[in-house]
């Protein structure tokens, strides 16, 4: 998959796709992020990508000619793409469309600055709008790295084969459950003697019903919107009962 991106910080959202699995993806060739700094694009001398307001008020926008032209040229660089705005205004992202944008051979994700795009470069050049979450970031460029990281992970052989295993597992849309390594003691704290036991069929158990109370506790949003087997529901109430004995 290819990604292009166009901001007015390449080198930030090159740096963060370079690391750890999403730049193992870049160096295996599976996944592509190419940029474009509109600043390149702007056809005056002072290389000007903003200016004030209409209507007054405080920031800078940014403006449409310049946006245009670094867009087309990313767009147009392979075929043709959906272009993506990340902005404040958008569909929150999740991990299903997530998984929809990592089907796709490619996409561009513009990022803005300031107080955002001229209106009309939006409504001419602008397929769709993430967000993601709500609260104020200074840039687009953090929630471009940060579907960059979601997507590129998922591109087939992205994963080694613990992560991949994981993902096949049984808990998919619950929280994890805790995890655990050396040493057995820390302090007066213990690992859970069924992680010591070797059977892995009741450390199977013990882990989804961590991860049912655990979303229960923390996330009961996740789990209402889940329909659990008998078996889960059986686990989830054991979880509960041990819970309401003794809450810690
Ligand atoms: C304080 C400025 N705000 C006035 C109401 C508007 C505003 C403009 C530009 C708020 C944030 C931004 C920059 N944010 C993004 O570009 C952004 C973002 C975000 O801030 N939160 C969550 N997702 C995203 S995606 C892009």
């Amino acid at each position: 998959m290819r990604i292009d991106v166009v901001t007015l910080f390449p080198e930030f959202v090159q740096q963060a796709a370079q690391v750890g699995v999403v730049g193992r993806a870049q160096s295996r060739g599976l996944l592509s992020v190419v940029t474009w700094n509109p600043r390149d694009f702007a056809s005056d001398r002072h290389k000007t990508v903003d200016d004030r307001p209409f209507g007054g008020g405080p920031g800078m926008v940014m403006l449409v000619e310049p946006l245009r032209s670094t867009i087309r040229a990313a767009r147009d660089a392979e075929g043709s793409a959906p272009v993506i705005y990340l902005s404040p205004q958008g569909e929150r992202l999740t991990q299903r469309k997530v998984e929809s944008l990592s089907k796709l051979p490619r996409f561009v994700l513009l990022c803005g600055r300031y107080e955002g795009v001229d209106e009309r470069l939006i409504e001419e050049c602008v397929d769709e709008e993430l967000s993601i979450g709500d609260y104020v970031l200074s840039g687009g460029e953090l929630a471009a790295s940060v579907v960059i990281d979601a997507v590129g992970r998922l591109q087939d052989g992205a994963l080694g084969d613990a992560d991949s295993a994981k993902q096949d597992s049984f808990a998919e849309g619950l929280l994890d459950c805790p995890h655990y390594a050396r040493p057995l003691r820390e302090g007066d704290r213990e690992v859970p003697e069924v992680l010591l036991s070797g059977n892995h069929a009741l450390i199977r158990r013990w882990r989804l019903k961590q991860a049912l109370g655990r979303t229960w506790l923390r996330r009961p949003d996740l789990l209402a919107r889940m329909d659990l087997d008998k078996a889960a529901r059986k686990l989830l109430e054991e979880f509960r009962q041990e819970y309401l004995a003794d809450p810690d």
